[in-house]
């Protein structure tokens, strides 16, 4: 890092993350973890809205039906940590129904501090509950809430959104296996995991007619030439979507239109795309309704009930640590 630039913390980690992915002689990545600042968290709130992207209302239509079923399979008393709250919307119905049965301490988990304001402001109206925010990582912030739970209740765990398809399926088992490492026997999980679909169906959701999705996939260029000091031109890159049959995943990546240099000043990065080169930016794995339970088992947990929507192939999970 060259001496006149003062890069700290997160700054720091981001360039080094951006330095590693574009900086190598492969295939060049960059961490889809990167796609969500204040823009592109706003963008995924529009894509939510689109009719070619039903992930979001299906994950909400099933919490909304299902709550009190849900609810009346939980163990009982248990506190609620969520990973990635976003907003917190589609959390409302699970907690309404839970509060109507115990007081409820909501532990929202988020490294957006935008997005944790607005889950609480979302949610405090909700009778009997008690929301404290962690502006963490996952896998911290959950550490901390088992570190300071209460010995009488059971902590639920939901990872909604079917944000888990957004680790390799290696890497999502891994994860899993944390999340299980960090709770005790009896503490439960809600999963949410987007299930196999048609094709063309699969490729609207990622590449939407009025190009949203174009706009979150881009913005990830924006971000570094406003957070690093890159000079991307935004519109020298194509937005590219792929579904991959034998990954069973749906691919977005950035191709270069024409040879073009880049210049990252805070990443102390030089670095040529070639014309047709890509930069992939997120991967969003399919499932299929079987998969999860075996998901479960492999990181130590049982499946209690499974909940699959019928417009938009979608499974909620309940799963029991053993
Ligand atoms: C957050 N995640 C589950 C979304 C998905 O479907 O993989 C992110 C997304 N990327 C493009 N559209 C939506």
């Amino acid at each position: 890092m060259p001496s006149h630039t003062s890069v700290t913390g997160e700054v720091a980690e981001f360039a080094a993350d951006v330095r590693d992915g574009l900086g190598r002689s492969g295939r060049k990545e960059l961490l889809s973890k990167y796609l969500y600042d204040a823009v592109g968290s706003a963008l995924f709130e529009v894509i939510s809205l689109l009719p070619e992207y039903g992930v979001t209302r299906a994950d909400e239509r099933l919490l909304r039906i299902h709550a009190n079923e849900i609810v009346a399979m939980l163990p009982l008393p248990v506190s609620v940590a969520e990973l990635g709250s976003g907003t917190g919307r589609k959390t409302r119905w699970l907690l309404q129904a839970l509060c109507r049965r115990q007081p409820t301490s909501y532990f929202p988990i988020e490294i957006s501090r935008t997005a944790l304001a607005a889950c609480r402001r979302q949610l405090s109206d909700i009778d009997s509950i008690n929301i404290v925010g962690f502006e963490r990582e996952y896998l911290e912030g959950l550490a901390e809430v088992a570190a300071g739970r209460n010995p009488n209740r059971r902590i639920l765990v939901l990872f909604l959104g079917s944000t888990i398809g957004n680790f390799d399926r290696p890497a999502g088992t891994l994860f899993l296996r944390e999340v299980r490492r960090i709770l005790q026997p009896g503490d439960a999980l809600l999963l949410g995991t987007d299930l196999e679909k048609p094709l063309h169906q699969l490729i609207e959701a990622y590449d939407d007619p009025l190009g949203i999705t174009a706009a979150f996939n881009r913005n990830l260029l924006a971000r570094i030439n406003r957070e690093l000091d890159g000079d991307f031109d935004l519109h020298g890159f194509d937005h590219v979507v792929r579904y991959d049959r034998t990954e069973r995943r749906i691919e977005m990546h950035l191709r270069a239109r024409r040879t073009q240099t880049v210049t990252i000043a805070k990443a102390d990065l030089t670095v040529t795309l070639l014309e047709g080169e890509t930069i992939w930016t997120e991967s969003s794995h399919k499932y299929s309704a079987e998969e999860p339970s075996h998901m479960a088992e492999e990181a130590g947990f049982r499946t209690v009930a499974q909940w699959i929507d019928r417009e938009w192939p979608f499974a909620e999970n309940l799963w029991i640590a053993e």
